[in-house]
């Protein structure tokens, strides 16, 4: 066995083997998450091309002078491994099995190029066996996942064969691994027969061969004697076509098969003598494999436009998808601020324990006459028993509470029925169902947040009480509440109007602003207020910024970045430029 050590690809060809190494990462690197119009077809497109990558072009980038590798394709019962057993002269793989099978594709070569395909320099996705044929009887139990490697003395070094499963296999995998193959051939060696050679399939995968420049031979097979002439005619005509003129069409007649099931010698002389010269001359093979190559390296362009268009298009989905997001949560904390200055909150619950809380006469009752005769209205209207600052405190808080907790289930709502609507959003909400709504524990967040806030106010409260006359009037009504008086007149106080509304919502923040003013004077009051509700509104922002975060995850999962598509395109530049 004479073993060369693999001459390192030097110069231009380095170049062209970095760029190209660049470009399959960028590929690897392209994922498509979402199911968009088109992604589906720009994923085959991928998964192709990156096969085609690893399995033939960096693979031949690197090892110039490697064996070239015919794979033999073509339709059920073509003939195809029986002509591969005639060409090599005994029976290396399987004829006419019972279809269908899952059988290991038999690669055969010559022995002394055993060492370039026993390594993953070929095919790094399959697995390898070898040695001889498994028996009949366990047909079906070898892995098609891996190549069973043949080596044989009757072929010549520096070309192999290799029997690929039908292409129009029932068994899909069978199909995908075929498509796989012929994608990693230096040159097909296409196999259809006179019944069959019209047929959709086969000319699918050959026009795809001319498009992508790759070296196609074609051999007719079971072609009755009488026939040859008039089918060889017709099918030449449907090669060029298809853009194949150049392919050699090699005819082998329909004739009893020898004792061992072989193809008699003159059926496929003309074929033989055609691989021997290939085999051969160093120079011809050479010609195969960069025209297949280069074919190879001009399809690229194509494909990457797809992918990149296709990645573009899912970052767009995504950013789409959280912009929804961040559009509701912001209308959310719009809505808080509305329902907190707007008099919502001081309707219902609210005003009634503020009309009790100002019955009670003790806190009052240091307030000067204007604040006394409006105090005076508002508890003629309070019945009963006056209660403590407390449940007023109570009332505001649930008041308060209600609100966000409301805004927050309106904008979850929001968005997962836009997601709904929207590429990938379903996709989304059904790996996680709980985006239909706010998360479970915001009712108890929005608990904590309250509370923090009123202690924000008394906080307020406290530090405003700067002088000691404040200081003494803050003492004298409690800092509770005061600060209950402050969240009042908080959500009553517009753009620095208070009391705009008529009625008694109205009323309750004038009789509310008196007081503060009366206390800590009027333009105190109204930064007190301006600030008590800019401490709402950033502890409201900061939780609708949690709750919009869960989306923005969910987004973030599938993320595809902003400068994917670029980076494909670039790197296919680079792989042009390399050339
Ligand atoms: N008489 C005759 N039989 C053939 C010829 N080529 C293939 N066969 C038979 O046709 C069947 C299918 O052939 P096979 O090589 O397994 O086809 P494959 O599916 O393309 O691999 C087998 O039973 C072969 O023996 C031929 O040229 N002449
Ligand atoms: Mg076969």
């Amino acid at each position: 066995m004479s073993v060369t050590p693999e001459a390192a690809p030097a110069g231009e060809l380095s170049a062209l083997l970095t760029a190209v190494t660049g470009l399959r990462e960028q590929v690897a690197e392209s994922a498509l998450p979402l199911s968009l119009p088109g992604a589906a077809a720009a994923d085959v497109t991928r998964t192709q091309l990156l096969n085609q990558l690893d399995d033939y072009v960096l693979p031949r980038l690197r090892s110039l002078d490697a064996p070239l590798l015919a794979v033999v394709g073509g339709s059920t019962g073509a003939g195809k491994s029986t002509l591969v057993n005639s060409i090599v002269g005994s029976t290396v793989t399987r004829p006419g099995v019972l279809r269908p099978t899952t059988r290991s594709p038999v690669l055969v070569h010559h022995p002394d190029d055993t060492r370039w395909f026993v390594g993953d320099r070929v095919l790094p996705g399959l697995g390898r066996i070898t040695g001889a044929p498994a028996g009949a009887g366990q047909a079906g139990l070898e892995d098609i996942s891996a190549v069973r490697l043949v080596a044989v003395d009757s072929l010549l070094p520096g070309l192999a064969l290799l029997d690929a499963p039908d292409i129009d296999s029932v068994v899909s995998s069978n199909r995908d691994l075929a498509a796989q193959l012929l994608a990693a051939a230096d040159l097909w060696l296409f196999v259809t027969t006179a019944a069959r050679y019209a047929d959709a399939v086969p000319w699918g995968l050959l026009r795809q061969a001319s498009e992508r420049g790759t070296s196609v031979a074609v051999v007719l097979d079971r072609v009755p004697p009488e026939a040859v002439a008039e089918i060889r005619d017709h099918l030449s005509s449907m090669l060029k076509e298809q853009g194949l003129s150049l392919a050699p069409v090699f005819t082998v007649r329909e004739v009893p098969l020898d004792p061992a099931g072989l193809l008699r010698p003159e059926e496929i002389g003309p074929l033989k003598e055609w691989l021997t010269a290939l085999a051969r001359d160093a120079r011809a093979r050479g010609m195969v494999v960069r025209h297949t190559l280069s074919g190879a390296l001009d399809s690229i362009d194509g494909r990457i436009d797809e992918l990149a268009r296709a990645t573009t298009e899912q970052h767009s989905a995504t950013r789409a998808l959280s912009k929804v997001a961040d559009t509701a949560y912001a209308a959310a904390a719009v809505g808080v601020e509305r329902g907190m200055s707007d008099g919502t909150l001081l309707r219902g619950e609210v005003l009634a324990r503020w009309q009790e809380f100002v019955g009670t006469g003790e806190f009052f009752k240091q307030v000067e006459s204007t604040v006394s005769r409006l105090r005076d209205r508002l508890v003629a209207m309070v019945k009963g028993e006056p209660p403590p600052a407390a449940e007023l405190g109570e009332a505001l808080h649930s008041g308060v509470a209600a609100l966000v907790t409301a805004e927050a289930a309106a904008a979850a709502s929001t968005t997962a029925r836009s997601w709904r609507g929207m590429p990938g959003g379903t996709l989304l909400l059904s790996q996680r169902p709980q985006l239909a709504g706010s998360s479970d524990d915001l009712p108890d967040r929005v608990q904590r947040l309250v509370r923090e806030w009123q202690d924000d106010v008394l906080e307020l409260v406290r530090n405003e009480g700067q002088d000691r006359r404040t200081t003494a009037k803050v003492a004298a009504y409690g800092v509770n509440g005061v600060g209950v008086v402050l969240m009042l007149v908080t959500f009553a106080h517009t753009g620095g109007v208070t009391g705009a509304e008529a009625g008694i919502a109205g009323g309750t923040a004038v009789l509310g602003q008196k007081l503060l003013e009366a206390i800590f004077g009027d333009q105190a009051v109204r930064s007190l207020a301006a600030k008590a509700r800019a401490a709402l509104h950033d502890r409201v922002q900061e939780l609708f910024g949690a709750e919009a975060a869960r989306y923005q995850e969910a987004v973030e999962s599938v993320e595809v970045p902003r400068d994917q598509g670029r980076r494909l395109m670039a790197a296919a530049m680079g792989v042009k430029a390399a050339r």
